[in-house]
């Protein structure tokens, strides 16, 4: 089990019945659980421009200006789309900055995250 050490020492039964030696193994977390991670989406409407859309998405989501369009025509022609996949924190942080700068530019622009 990557991630895990195992540690192996004398039992406590030296004095058992069988005479024979045992061993116990115990198993030791290192703490290296992956962080659960969450897919970042968008939502289409009817009224947010188009090209509303591809700023959020260089701006929030790095995207450069092709694939920006591309997904926001994604989400346009499907309802919804992925903006990226990010750990619980910075999906939250994603959706809070969109949802944000969205509503002060009076867009109803709807950004949600689930987790994958
Ligand atoms: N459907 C919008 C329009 O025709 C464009 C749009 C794309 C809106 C993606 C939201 O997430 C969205 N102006």
């Amino acid at each position: 089990m990557p991630g895990d050490a195992l540690r192996m020492s004398r039992g406590d039964d030296e004095g058992n019945s069988t005479g024979r030696g045992t061993a116990v193994i115990t198993r030791t977390r290192t703490k290296t659980k992956k962080p659960s991670l969450y897919r970042v989406l968008l939502l289409n409407d009817d009224y947010t421009p188009m090209e509303f859309v591809v700023h959020v998405l260089e701006r929030f989501f790095q995207k450069d200006r092709e694939a920006a369009t591309m997904i926001m025509l994604h989400v346009h022609n499907h309802g919804v789309g992925e903006c990226g996949i990010y750990t619980f924190e910075v999906a939250e942080t994603k959706v809070s900055q969109v949802m944000d700068f969205a509503r002060q530019h009076q867009h109803p622009l709807q950004c949600v995250m689930e987790k994958k």
